[in-house]
């Protein structure tokens, strides 16, 4: 069961039996009856066979000429490399030091190779322009390759992760970082790419809608900033079900913390989310802004910022409307129908137009902070795609009820809690409707075809937001920066600790290495009581609290050097994380925590006439995550229940309530244990210049992301460094027939282990009390061995069924 068919099936069709090969009186069959019967026959069978008899024999050959090529071609694994400018993987560098690392990035950044191996991390420079090296050949030229074979690339990842799965039985999980704008979107595109072919989906609908998954919630999800034109706003998780024996049957997607500010207000220079700008130039194409109550000649506010005056410009840009078409035709394919469409772009045009929603002060006998709304067209548009009631909208938006002794009160709203009231549904329309849109993706794309005992298998691809700085840094940032933060940690994890305690537990002789060790950053984000998250939450329940009172709070409660009040600055905060010192401003920071949205609004949703609205106001927002089987040593907190910081005790609705830190800490506690339970593959985006130019290599830039991704470190941990760790048993049952003979079976213990390795040659592994410690390009030459063999077997096998008739 560890031999899949796809790699080792010969061109002749072929297919590899492995209980033919099992059955022990194969060989001697042949040897004794066959043989003799063909003598004179046919040559070259005979001599074919001859050769293939004693495989212990056999392999010994094919060791040998393996060997040698290692040695000369390669060179590098074995000892250190020769030409200082062929350098694909920077673990074999002979010298490591930083300034040599990022020298030989440059240098293969020149000639356009932009992928670097640092052992079995890829590291993937941005290139800002367009590669020819994601065609078809190269597709091709990737699937089931060796891995010194080829230049490193994003398509090697895809397969070593795909051929891990199947060869191992066990989940992947890819893990892409880098700050934002170093490209891992793009590698996350190419990935799925790549998978789709490798897992050969039955039909090609299935293969198109996949690679649709991500243009449309991207649409939705990423946006224009300062940094990168299309930045992701949201953490995706996108995982891709196989079946056990490797074709690709399904994708699922969790998201993670949308910024849904970015709705109602962008920062100088930024944008909305793309989908807004596509619909409204896409709609204006068709004739179709009327009918969804927007006007061409008065642009949405939402959509026009203070800086920005798009106007006109959105309604006549051609890529808008091109990029309307596709993500119609995305939502088609995957199997939206036509009045979940109309739906979709109903609330959108819907929080388009609520955003033009005016209010005034009307002064009355005994208050005037009361507030009406001015222009009442908009108000009944907005209610009419919402298919409510309009005077209800305008009472909710206008005012808010209160239970005081057992009896409801109504209040009016000022001015200003009118607007915020509005803001608030302009948010949370928009929040739900992206998490609506990523849960019916996923259950068309439900794999129906896995049995109940096959649960299949899956290879996860994470593509967060990078690690963000920008001039004004708000409470999105924290939570971005906190995220990058502890995926950092996981990777610390992964590399540097685990790996120690894996040497003294099975007493390996290994050097360690000095890492950076960000977990004391994250205790003081997510310890419980006294972390900033906790803090933030304790402060949003006090009505009367402020801005002022929480970073007064964080200052008297986080005693560490990481955390600073910087003079001059109000409202400011520093941190130092792993990836640099930020400065927050803290203004809005307990608004946006607590994210409320009035039990009015909600009540009134609720009573839509319009099936969608409805759905997105009575869904529970929380999405249940298995969060059992994580790995303590990954938090440093215990998981957040959802929903266990209730700040709003009057709602009263059966709506979870519960604070943006705490279903934040409770999302990346979801990820992680998705995360931890399948086996990692990294990939470091690096981002070679601010500018966005290609063949601008700024090295002072490469220096610091190098230095906080702690690649120097890994180069070393991979060089010293024993990646693979195999438990005596399964290695044997792997690579047994490399010394023994198929019928044998020799006993799980250190002996046999030692004779394989030994079989095969290779030096520089390390014996555990239980595992066998191996570096990466040991377990290659040992597949490639396996792999070889088989395909000797597979031919006998052939010739043997050939014979039989
Ligand atoms: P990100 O995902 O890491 O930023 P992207 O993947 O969006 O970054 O990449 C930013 C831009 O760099 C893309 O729009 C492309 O123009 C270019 N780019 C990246 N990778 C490649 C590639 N392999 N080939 C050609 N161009 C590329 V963020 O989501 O902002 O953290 O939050
Ligand atoms: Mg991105």
């Amino acid at each position: 069961s560890d031999l899949h068919p796809m790699r080792y099936s010969l061109s002749g069709g072929h297919d590899f039996d492995p209980d033919f090969e099992l059955r022990p009186n194969v060989l001697d069959l042949l040897q004794h009856v066959f043989i003799k019967q063909i003598v004179g026959r046919e040559k070259i069978l005979q001599k074919q066979l001859i050769e293939l008899i004693d495989l212990n024999q056999q392999i010994g050959v094919i060791e040998k000429t393996r060997h040698e090529r290692i040695h000369t071609k390669r060179g590098g694994h074995m000892k250190t490399q020769t030409d200082p400018d062929e350098v694909d993987d920077l673990a074999t560098l002979e010298v490591l030091d930083e300034n040599i690392v990022a020298e030989k990035l440059q240098i293969r950044y020149g000639r356009d190779q932009i992928y670097t191996y640092v052992g079995d991390i890829l590291i993937a420079v941005n290139p800002f322009h367009k590669m020819e090296i994601y065609t078809p050949q190269y597709t091709k030229m990737y699937i089931g390759a060796k891995r010194t074979a080829n230049p490193p690339h994003i398509f090697a990842v895809a397969d070593v992760a795909y051929q891990s799965m199947v060869s191992y039985n066990t989940d992947q999980c890819i893990v892409i970082s880098g700050e934002s704008g170093a490209g891992k979107t793009e590698s996350a595109h190419l990935l799925v790419q790549q998978l789709t072919v490798l897992g050969k989906a039955n039909n090609q609908t299935l293969q198109e809608k996949i690679l649709l998954v991500n243009n449309l919630v991207e649409a939705f999800g990423n946006a224009c900033t300062v940094i990168n034109d299309n930045s992701s706003r949201f953490g995706k998780y996108l995982e891709m079900k196989f079946t056990c024996g490797g074709t690709v049957v399904g994708a699922q997607i969790s998201e993670y913390l949308l910024e849904k500010s970015r709705v109602i207000h962008q920062a100088v220079g930024e944008r909305n989310f793309h989908i807004f700008y596509y619909i409204y130039a896409g709609l204006a194409d068709r004739k179709k802004l009327a009918h969804y109550k927007l006007s061409d000649s008065k642009t949405p506010k939402y959509l026009c910022n203070e800086h920005i005056k798009l106007g006109p410009d959105i309604v006549s840009n051609t890529f808008y409307k091109e990029q309307f078409d596709a993500v119609e035709q995305c939502f088609k394919v995957i199997g939206f129908t036509l009045e979940e469409l109309g739906s979709v772009y109903s609330t959108l045009a819907a929080i388009l137009n609520s955003g033009d929603i005016e209010f005034s002060p009307v002064a009355t006998e005994h208050q005037t902070d009361k507030s009406d709304i001015t222009n009442i067209s908009v108000l009944d548009n907005v209610a009419s795609l919402l298919c409510i009631r309009s005077d209800e909208l305008q009472e909710a938006l206008t005012s808010h009820c209160v239970v005081a002794r057992g009896e409801t009160i109504v209040r009016p709203n000022t001015v200003e809690k009118a607007a915020e009231v509005r803001d608030a549904m302009g948010k949370a329309l928009y929040g739900r409707l992206f998490s609506w849109i990523v849960n019916r993706i996923n259950s068309l794309l439900r794999p129906d075809s896995i049995g109940e005992d096959d649960k299949g298998l899956n290879i996860g691809i994470l593509d967060i937001f990078g690690f963000e700085n920008f001039k004004k840094n708000s409470f999105e940032q924290l939570c971005i920066n906190i995220a990058n933060e502890q995926i950092q940690f996981y990777f610390n994890q992964h590399i540097f600790a685990w790996e120690q305690d894996e040497y003294l537990n099975e007493e390996v002789d290994a050097r360690m290495i000095e890492y950076e060790d960000n977990r004391p950053l994250l205790d003081l984000f997510l310890q419980k009581p006294m972390g900033m998250l906790s803090l933030l939450d304790e402060e949003s329940r006090f009505p009367q609290a402020t801005d002022q009172t929480l970073v007064e709070k964080f200052e008297d409660n986080l005693k560490t050097k990481s955390f600073w009040r910087p003079k001059r600055v109000d409202l400011g905060f520093g941190i130092h994380h792993y990836a640099g010192k930020v400065i927050y401003n803290a203004s809005g920071f307990l608004a946006k925590n607590r994210d409320m949205l009035p039990a009015d609004i909600v009540l009134l949703l609720r009573s839509s006439e319009n099936e969608l609205t409805r759905k997105l106001v009575t869904h529970p927002l929380t999405k249940t995550g298995n969060l059992a089987h994580t790995k303590a040593s990954f938090l440093s907190v215990q998981p957040g229940e959802p929903g266990d910081t209730p700040y709003h005790p009057r709602e009263t609705t059966n709506m979870r309530t519960q604070t943006v830190a705490s279903y934040f800490r409770y999302s990346l506690m979801d990820l992680l244990s998705k995360m931890v339970a399948g086996q990692p593959h990294f990939v470091r985006c690096i981002k070679p210049n601010n500018d966005r130019q290609s063949n601008k290599f700024d090295r002072e830039k490469v220096l610091v992301q190098l230095r906080y991704t702690g690649v120097l470190e890994t180069a070393k941990i991979r060089r010293q460094g024993y990646s693979h760790r195999i438990l005596f048993a399964n290695f044997i049952k792997r690579y047994y027939i490399l010394a023994f003979h198929a019928h044998e079976e020799p006993a799980a213990t250190q002996e046999t282990c030692a004779a394989i390795m030994e079989k095969a040659k290779l030096e520089n592994w390390a014996m555990g009390k239980t595992k066998v410690f191996l570096k990466y390009y040991h377990v290659e030459h040992l597949n490639l061995m396996v792999q070889q063999a088989t395909q000797r077997i597979i031919l006998l096998q052939a010739y043997v069924r050939g014979w039989l008739g």
